[in-house]
């Protein structure tokens, strides 16, 4: 398998967490996002949407999305599993996936804050306050929920890491390198702390990757 990765992108960094938990290491292809090379005919013809990640299978197949690669390699290899047995607890685990990864994240995506400064002409300021905006909104939800919810154990759902965690950590990274205030959300920033204490999330760090900067 070929990762189609970039340090920064917090889609790939979901990616990378649920590989390494699941023990696996496929060859990777970095894809650089702010030179733009996820616009490069090379890579639109592997993913038209320009967006990485992508997972290249080795009969030819490509993956693109992240949650979709990332239920393919719980398929694939059910060990440590990643969404719960109980179809009530999965439902529950993908919501806070699905709140992070469609609600949050795309708001707040290279070509969206790129739109708002170079077509619509926002100020820095503006592009700012918009992410700062959608972050908070998100995130003041998810620490509602996970803050009263019996469910919520040393992770998002109990005392194994889920799908849920392989989101809430990089976005969390995310909102830390745009200098959010992350202190209204002490739940989130613990169970963040707890992930990070595990080889598999720690190895799949921004700052861990060989396309670093
Ligand atoms: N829903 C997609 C989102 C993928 C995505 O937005 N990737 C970002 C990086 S995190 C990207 O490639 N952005 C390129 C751009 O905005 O031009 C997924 O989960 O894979």
């Amino acid at each position: 398998m070929q990762l189609y990765d970039y340090f920064r992108s917090s889609a790939a960094y979901r990616v990378r967490i649920a590989l390494n938990l699941k023990g696996l290491a496929p060859e990777r292809s970095f894809v650089h996002l702010r030179k733009g090379n996820q616009r490069a005919e090379e890579y639109l013809a592997l993913n038209p949407q320009g967006l990485v990640p992508a997972l290249a299978l080795d009969d030819g197949g490509v993956l693109r999305q992240s949650l979709a690669i990332i239920e393919y390699l719980e398929e694939t290899h059910p060990q440590p599993p990643l969404l719960p047995r109980d179809a009530v607890e999965r439902a529950r685990v993908r919501a806070i996936a699905l709140a992070i990864a469609c609600d949050i994240h795309p708001l707040n995506n290279l070509r969206v804050l790129e739109y708002l400064l170079h077509t619509l002409g926002v100020s820095p300021q503006q592009k700012d306050g918009w992410y700062k905006y959608w972050i908070d909104v998100g995130f003041e939800a998810l620490e509602t929920q996970l803050a009263r919810e019996r469910e919520t154990g040393r992770f998002c759902h109990g005392d194994a890491p889920t799908l849920a965690d392989v989101c809430l950590v990089p976005q969390l990274a995310n909102a830390r390198r745009m200098s959010v205030d992350l202190s209204p959300y002490p739940t989130l920033t613990r169970i963040e702390a707890e992930c990070l204490a595990l080889a598999p999330f720690a190895a799949a760090a921004p700052e861990r990757q060989p396309d670093r900067e």
